[in-house]
């Protein structure tokens, strides 16, 4: 096995290289030469720098190769001739046991329609350089600092199509995009797609900036992955470049990326052997533990990404760039024209599509030259990633090579010889695919015939050595009219699909109901039933309100809308027949977030609180008490103000039950952390002890779960006994620990009655409690008619209540005149 292959593998952590260029510096390098000119009349320095950090620790060296490209270097100049002596540099200095890393950095081009060269020229450009690193003996390909997505995939071609070398890529963030608008998710799922080694994010960040990163891609870091900051943010000190920090602290905030599943940890601008070998000694000792995380199928654009399947919300893949019963579209197409597919993909993004399909099929027009132009025309004005629906190979392949992310290929049907001329043409693109279940004449009716042609296709597909992560399988709607159990075929085909096989299913939705009236209302009843048996896509038309209002109300049965939160946001002013709502789920920046309330994670513990973010939460507890922030200061500046809006929310319904149970999940997950920490910034012991109760037939406590908190944290000693508590037990309670105020809590006018009922047991039973009342309906002269000692209208005001109230019972107690 490839010693860079073995190494990946083990369980170690590795510790590659940092910078250069200083290096080269002081060894004669003038500034603005080209590095790696210099070093084909310098080999000496080149071979002593590597040596330094073998020194430091280093466990692979990096080729003097990141500006090697036919474009960066003098016309002339034998590109794969300069990069092999590079390799064979490093290879000397590296000698068997350390790695030779072959660098390869961007050519400062742009592919069409950015810029002029074509996926194919870029490939070529990459190529010359892939060769000469290989002969030279280089273990690896890297990729560094690269931000355009379809560059970054010409040089994974180019690396596969030249040399069997694993390789490596690297992409430059500013904060959560690249230049050119590539999210770190993305271009993990692109990666893994086309089948990259070692993912990695190096330069631009320093170790901190680089978190966010990280921890985009942990949804999905099934691959190893290569962390390489910066030393700091550089700045600018008397014209020179300077990066702030040391070896120490780089090291220090470098290894904690260990902590995260980093199998690769080495250094970018800045950093010198004293910082790798800081880093060296940092991690040594720890082992690598693979991530564990998801490996679903996803199609992807420059800046989206759609995962289909497992928990993943329903993908709808709009269907309308498609001529068939489309005359306006057909004319235009045979024309040459695009504008009128160009207007269908708009508004089917507008409608919610999570993916576009792009079918040019007609009669006169050469699908192998429209195609690729179409899909030039989209990628510039659609976000959305595309389906590429031919079955023209021809048009296929050029549609591919005229894209920058995954697109989905539709489909790879049973018919001799598709999977085996189609199937390396989608590994090679790292281009998810649907199979068809046909082959020859005869149409599958039964699940078992279509089970049976798919799991041939599967098995040829993984014996071409194509990852299962881009199989989906089309369950093959056929017409209900004609053939009454078409649609049970359906069901059955996706459930064992999903069940026994874990493939994603999609299908052509429409299908089903031709010939019949009513063909909408068959539709989505249809989807919904397909969507029970647990349907990944669907090909549809996303205009349809119909269909995208089922679609909603069936990820909410599915558990697939965590707290119905895409639903509420888009149904909740919905009327009966006349609809409203926006969008299919599965719109919006790749499916997995779309619709208010926003889940993503929060950036303050009172948005963690708001958004109901259990997990995020503890993290950041803890970091606010680190950085010295005291319990009482977190609880009343960050927790209560961010339950108190989720209170208001609620009153506006802008949240649901849904959302409120969650936000005071996560409010007593932070109060049961500061509640041990908040004991020495009380008002003392013995404050006052406060039984506090919902009454009986009312189960709102948000607000008094507000108030139980805030005396706590002022030092009272508060029993909460819950809501929907019978008088019975509150004034039982207050015997028991002798409390001294009772609180009451009721939302509705037709529970704050009940209030009444538990003064009048206490004044029954003999207990000295006083009591107070509040609540959304509650008024002071209410509180006073039925015989309560105070009120508050607000959880603050509660507290200076309890304060007073707590002051007469005692008082009342020593005076012995109760
Ligand atoms: N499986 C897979 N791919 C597919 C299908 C499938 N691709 C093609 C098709 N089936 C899904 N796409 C369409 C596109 C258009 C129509 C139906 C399915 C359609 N067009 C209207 C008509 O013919 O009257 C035009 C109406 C309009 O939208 O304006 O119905 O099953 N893998």
């Amino acid at each position: 096995m490839n010693r860079a292959r073995r190494a990946l593998a083990s369980g170690e952590i590795l510790i590659f290289d940092g910078a250069t260029g200083t290096l080269l510096q002081q060894r004669g390098l003038p500034p603005g030469q080209s590095p790696e000119l210099f070093g084909l009349t310098h080999p000496e320095a080149v071979r002593t720098s590597h040596l330094d950090y073998i020194r430091a620790g280093a466990r692979a060296v990096t080729s003097n190769t990141f500006g090697g490209s036919r474009f960066k270097l003098p016309p002339g100049t034998d590109v794969t001739a300069l990069n092999r002596r590079m390799a064979e540099i490093a290879r000397e200095a590296a000698g068997d046991d350390v790695l030779v890393v072959g660098s390869i950095g961007p050519t400062g081009k742009f592919v069409q329609p950015m810029g002029e060269l074509t996926l194919r020229e870029l490939v070529d450009v990459f190529a010359e350089q892939v060769r000469g690193l290989a002969q030279g003996g280089a273990d690896m390909i890297i990729a560094e600092t690269h931000f355009d997505l379809a560059e970054a995939k010409a040089m994974v071609l180019a690396c596969h199509q030249v040399c069997d070398l694993p390789v490596a890529v690297c992409m430059t963030f500013e904060g959560l995009a690249s230049l050119t608008g590539t999210t770190p998710l993305v271009f993990a799922d692109t990666m893994r797609n086309l089948g990259v080694d070692l993912l990695g994010v190096n330069c631009g960040l320093g170790p901190a900036g680089m978190m966010d990163v990280v921890r985009d891609w942990l949804a999905r870091a099934s691959m190893p992955f290569l962390v390489k900051p910066n030393a700091g943010l550089p700045r600018l000190e008397n014209g020179r470049t300077v990066f702030p920090m040391g070896p120490e602290e780089f090291a220090a905030e470098t290894a904690g990326f260990v902590d995260l599943g980093a199998k690769v940890l080495c250094g970018c601008c800045g950093t010198t052997p004293a910082h790798i070998a800081a880093l060296a000694r940092a991690v040594s000792g720890r082992p690598w533990r693979r991530p564990e995380a998801e490996n679903p199928l996803a199609v992807t654009s420059r800046s989206r990404t759609v995962a289909v399947g497992g928990a993943h919300p329903l993908a709808v893949i709009g269907e309308r760039v498609n001529p068939t019963g489309k005359p306006v579209l057909t004319a235009e197409l045979q024309a040459g024209e695009l504008s009128e597919a160009l207007r269908l993909a708009s508004e089917q993004v507008e409608s919610g599509a999570a993916i576009l399909d792009v079918n040019v099929g007609a009669p006169m027009v050469v699908e192998a030259e429209i195609l690729p132009r179409l899909v030039q025309s989209l990628i510039g004005r659609v976000d959305a990633p595309l389906c590429l629906d031919s079955n023209d190979i021809a048009a296929l392949t050029a549609g591919l090579w005229a894209y920058p992310g995954s697109a989905l290929v539709n489909s790879i049907s049973g018919e001799p010889g598709r999977m085996e001329l189609l199937g390396p043409l989608c590994k090679h693109h790292g281009a998810p695919f649907i199979l068809l279940p046909l082959e020859g004449r005869k149409l599958p009716v039964t699940a078992a015939e279509r089970l049976g042609i798919v799991e041939r296709l599967v098995d040829k597909a993984l014996g071409l050595g194509i990852p299962k992560h881009l199989i989906m399988v089309d369950a093959l709607a056929l017409t209900v009219s004609s053939k009454s159990e078409a649609a049970l075929a359906c069901f059955e085909t996706i459930r064992h699909c999903r069940e026994a096989w874990g493939l994603p299913t999609c299908l052509g939705l429409s299908n089903i109901s031709f010939g019949l009236p009513a063909r909408e209302l068959v539709n989505s009843t249809f989807l919904a039933m397909c969507m029970g048996s647990g349907l990944a896509a669907v090909i549809a038309n996303p205009n349809s309100a119909r269909l995208r209002e089922t679609a909603f109300a069936a990820e909410v049965l599915r558990a697939r809308d965590p707290q119905a939160g895409r639903f509420i946001a888009s149904y909740a002013g919905w009327r009966s027949g006349n609809g409203g709502g926006a969008a299919v789920p599965g719109q919006g920046a790749g499916n997995a977030a779309g619709g208010a309330p926003a889940r993503g994670p929060a950036a303050t513990l009172r948005q963690a609180v708001i958004q109901g973010d259990k997990a995020g939460l503890p993290a950041m507890i803890e970091a606010a008490l680190a950085s010295g922030r005291a319990a009482s200061e977190i609880l009343n500046g960050e927790l209560i103000p961010g339950i108190l809006e989720v209170g208001q929310k609620y009153e506006r319904k802008e949240y649901f039950l849904p959302q409120l149970l969650l936000s005071a999940e996560t409010m007593r997950l932070g109060f049961d952390r500061l509640r041990p920490l908040l004991a020495d910034a009380s008002e003392g012991e013995g404050a006052g002890r406060i039984v506090m109760a919902t009454v009986e037939g009312d189960i709102h406590d948000i607000g008094k779960n507000i108030v139980c908190l805030m005396l706590a944290n002022h030092g009272y000693e508060v029993v909460d006994l819950g809501k929907d508590v019978p008088a019975e037990r509150i004034v039982g309670e207050a015997l028991d620990i002798d409390a001294d105020v009772i609180g009451l809590s009721a939302l509705m006018t037709t529970t704050m009655v009940r209030m009444a009922d538990t003064v009048r047991l206490r004044d029954e039973k003999g207990c000295r409690a006083r009591i107070m009342v509040g609540g959304a309906v509650v008024t002071d002269a209410f509180a006073a008619s039925i015989g309560a000692d105070g009120y508050s209208p607000d959880a603050v005001g509660a507290v200076r209540e309890a304060a007073r109230l707590v002051g007469a019972a005692r008082g009342c107690q020593s005076l012995e005149t109760c």
